[in-house]
């Protein structure tokens, strides 16, 4: 059995075939791969929560010092909703998690999501 050789794939180009049968053409073509999607934690703002837990929690969780996060705080206290910090989806999801985990265990109401970052 005779076997044909195969093209090989590459990243990026097009292989094509003359009408011949004899070599391949790469083309090369524009790349579509894309940076991976980032993700926003977001902390919202209510009521309850003091002040002083949202800092203590922004400074713990988003490495932020004490001046950052109290204007954090001050913005989302004001606007409703702040931005802690911009991570890949797998730390923004776990940075929720630890979070509401921590309101959870004081007996806050704190509330924090994630969101895709709009290119
Ligand atoms: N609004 C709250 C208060 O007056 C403070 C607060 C700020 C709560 C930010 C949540 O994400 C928050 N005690």
């Amino acid at each position: 059995m005779i076997s044909m050789a195969t093209t090989p794939e590459i990243p990026g180009f097009k292989p094509t075939r003359p009408d011949n049968g004899d070599a391949v053409v790469m083309e090369r073509r524009t790349q579509k791969i894309q940076p991976p999607q980032l993700y926003q934690v977001v902390l919202l703002n209510d009521d309850y929560t003091p002040m002083e837990f949202v800092v203590l929690v922004i400074q713990e969780f988003f490495n932020k010092d004490r001046e950052t996060a109290t204007a954090i705080m001050l913005k989302i206290h004001l606007d409703g909703r702040g931005v802690c910090g911009v991570f890949s989806r797998d730390v923004a999801a776990t940075k929720v998690d630890q979070v509401s985990a921590a309101a959870a265990k004081a007996g806050h109401p704190l509330q924090c999501v994630s969101e895709p970052v709009e290119p």
